[in-house]
């Protein structure tokens, strides 16, 4: 008897394994799940605007402008796959509607162009080299059509669904199709030259499209701004939100509408259907490749925070190559993604869970206990009873710890729940909020300042239903360590940039390569007339590159003489401002030996005004001109960097530039006009 009381006791104080929360709806496919998994693929821009040099090409261009001379989608892929990505789309047509597959539809394709003198298939080599890396492979079909004659009418809607027949029953398994919200307007059509406008709820009737999709490729995930797979985060910036949902809206929402930015892009509380955020963005400026955005390519900190703003805030992330003429990967892309993909590794190498405790103020059972949140096994979580919407989930580490880093999953096969929470850690024995969040959902992942604690809380404040936590990850991440941007102001006060709290500055004015003994910048360097500045960003033992700024003499002085005050934007040492004219009239202020002079063109995104050919002038009185040079610059619309012109010695106290001829024929465009008095 006293042993079964003993038993009884023993059982009552076991605890129970516990039972599955309840599902609250709207709920992700397994297909989703999948593809939320995945987050991070390659996007790839090529096919006829590669060649015609244009973001939108009209419709008109003929194939036989189609001619890579070295592609290899072999290089692409294994590019991907080092960089850690996990699938790739590329458009198979773009707006334009050439197809980079031998469409039995039309005549506009590969087919008749020089490639492979038209045996060539790309969606073929690349689905190829997908099977052999492991990677999943993806297509993106432009609604839009500028090259059919049929746009804008029904018969239009059967080739497009034909087309689509092709690439998803001939190319094997396809992860996701995608469907671009820019469509009608102005266009070739097959010679009618006119604007064609299409109301985009109702005239792809997406649905019966859609079933095409799920019938041919059942666990292809559906891209457009309405889902239904994934949806558009809404900026070509790769930003998420701090806010995003999963869910969303869909009855309200149609691809291309125009407040879908602004209105619905992150995702509702209340949303209707699982509909998860994917962001897109080019690791360029444009999407295609432009020989002059060479000198463009994102730097490492621009793709960190792109990294940091989309998978760390609930969303994949599209990663565009503009593939090049070549049709490679250029050099300077891979070297970039590459850094990043190291960065990412090294921020996310060394998880602290692995010396930690981890105890939940309350769980559900056994099955659901705090655990669960730092096992590695994605599928088991951690959760809260029923009908209690908060949790507190404490992490205590073996000895105090470095951290700026926390990752956050929550269980989604159970629907989004979060909607705010905090994390705490005892500093000093005391416990101080570190963040503050909205949603979690897939991922959220948190940066902040490094912190010295032995234990961090996690305090789940409100949710849809009883919160879960399938993934807790800290880290210590090394600091990002880049060569300062350097600046300098009209008046030539000095700044200089890095992307990171923490690590110093340190700089030489005398020419030779800065250490870690360096001076400190405290912002307190004025080189109006120029000079030699080398600067590093020093953490510890460890050092960036070396930036290097040769400055000669600063326009702190100048005025222009000829034009309106917006004029002065091309003399404000702001490489990010122009004007627009082709006579420039700049009193220096003084006499100076000039040796040559400096011309920045615009550097917006879309090119104008590149002067390609010029005039010189120098005076001494404003009133008699000599000429000092006059000449080209040769590359210049392919490579818009600061063109330096050097001439004999010459006494000046005002300068003039006519731009004899530009590219485009517009007006010259002036991001900066500098003189050379050095050297
Ligand atoms: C946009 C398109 O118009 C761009 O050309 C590009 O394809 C981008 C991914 O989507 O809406």
């Amino acid at each position: 008897m006293k042993k079964l009381l003993f038993l009884l006791i023993l059982f009552s104080q076991c605890k129970q394994p516990g039972i599955a929360p309840e599902a609250i709806g709207p709920l992700p496919s397994d297909a989703q799940v999948n593809y939320q998994r995945m987050e991070f693929n390659g996007f790839v821009h090529f096919n006829m605007n590669t060649f015609s040099n244009m973001e939108w090409g009209y419709g008109d261009e003929s194939p036989s402008q189609f001619n890579p001379t070295e592609l290899d989608a072999e290089q692409w892929v294994s590019i991907m796959k080092d960089a850690g990505m996990k699938g790739v789309i590329i458009t198979a047509k773009h707006h334009d509607g050439f197809c980079l597959w031998p469409s039995a539809y039309t005549e506009h394709s590969i087919k008749n162009s020089p490639y492979k003198d038209g045996k060539g298939d790309i969606l073929r080599e690349l689905s190829d080299a997908c099977k052999k890396y492991g990677l999943k492979f993806g297509v993106y079909l432009s609604p839009w059509d500028r090259n059919h004659a049929d746009y804008g009418t029904p018969e239009y809607i059967t080739y497009f669904r034909n087309q689509l027949r092709e690439l998803l029953t001939n190319y094997g398994d396809i992860f996701e199709v995608w469907f671009d919200g820019a469509n009608g307007g102005d266009g070739y059509y097959g010679g009618a030259n006119e604007v064609r406008k299409v109301d985009k709820l109702t005239y792809y009737d997406w649905e019966n499209t859609y079933d095409i999709i799920r019938e041919l490729q059942p666990e292809a995930i559906i891209f457009s701004d309405a889902g239904p797979g994934c949806r558009w985060i809404g900026n070509e910036h790769g930003f998420a939100y701090p806010t995003t949902w999963s869910m969303l809206v869909v009855d309200s929402v149609y691809g291309g509408m125009p407040e879908y930015g602004s209105k619905y892009s992150m995702g509702q509380e209340h949303g209707t259907a699982w509909v998860p955020g994917e962001a897109d963005v080019s690791i360029r400026p444009g999407w295609y490749y432009h020989e002059h955005e060479d000198h463009k390519v994102k730097s490492l900190a621009d793709l960190m925070e792109i990294y940091y703003r989309s998978v760390g805030q609930n969303s994949t992330l599209l990663l565009n190559f503009p593939v090049d003429k070549r049709g490679l990967i250029h050099e300077k892309d891979k070297e970039q993604v590459l850094k990043m993909a190291a960065k990412i590794k090294e921020d996310f190498s060394n998880n602290l869970v692995a010396n930690a405790s981890i105890k939940a103020e309350s769980d559900r059972g056994s099955d659901f206990d705090a655990a669960k949140a730092i096992d590695s096994d994605i599928e088991t979580y951690w959760a809260a009873e029923d009908g209690n919407l908060k949790g507190s989930l404490t992490l205590q580490f073996d000895k105090e710890e470095t951290i700026n880093r926390v990752v956050l999953q929550e269980q989604i096969r159970l629907g989004q729940r979060i909607k705010t929470f905090n994390i705490e850690a005892n500093i000093n024995g005391q416990w101080d909020i570190i963040a503050n969040g909205t949603t979690v959902g897939y991922k959220r992942i948190f940066k902040f300042d490094p912190i010295q604690t032995k234990s961090l809380r996690i305090n789940i404040t409100d949710a849809r239903a009883c919160p879960t936590i399938s993934n807790i990850e800290v880290y210590h991440a090394p600091s990002l360590l880049s060569a300062p941007k350097i600046k300098r102001s009209r008046m030539g006060l000095i700044t200089m940039e890095i992307p990171e709290n923490g690590p110093q500055i340190r700089y030489t004015t005398d020419g030779s390569t800065p250490t870690a003994n360096s001076d400190i910048f405290k912002g307190n360097i004025r080189f109006p007339r120029g000079g030699l500045l080398k600067a590093i960003a020093v953490d510890g033992n460890r050092q960036s590159e070396v930036a290097i700024a040769d400055m000669d003499m600063g326009p702190g002085k100048w005025y222009v003489l000829n034009a309106g005050s917006s004029s002065q934007q091309a003399i404000d040492e702001n490489p990010d401002t122009w004007w627009a004219g082709n006579e420039l009239i700049i009193d220096l202020n003084e006499n100076l030996r000039l040796l040559g002079f400096t011309y920045l063109p615009t550097q917006q995104r879309y090119p104008t005004g590149f002067i390609e050919k010029y005039e010189f002038y120098t005076s001494l009185d404003g009133k008699i001109w000599t000429l000092a040079k006059k000449g080209e610059f040769g590359n210049i619309v392919n490579s818009p960097i600061k063109q330096s012109v050097k001439f004999d010695k010459v006494e000046a106290a005002y300068i003039k530039i006519k731009a004899i001829k530009t590219a485009d024929g517009n007006p010259a465009s002036f991001a900066e006009l500098g003189i050379i008095t050095k050297g």
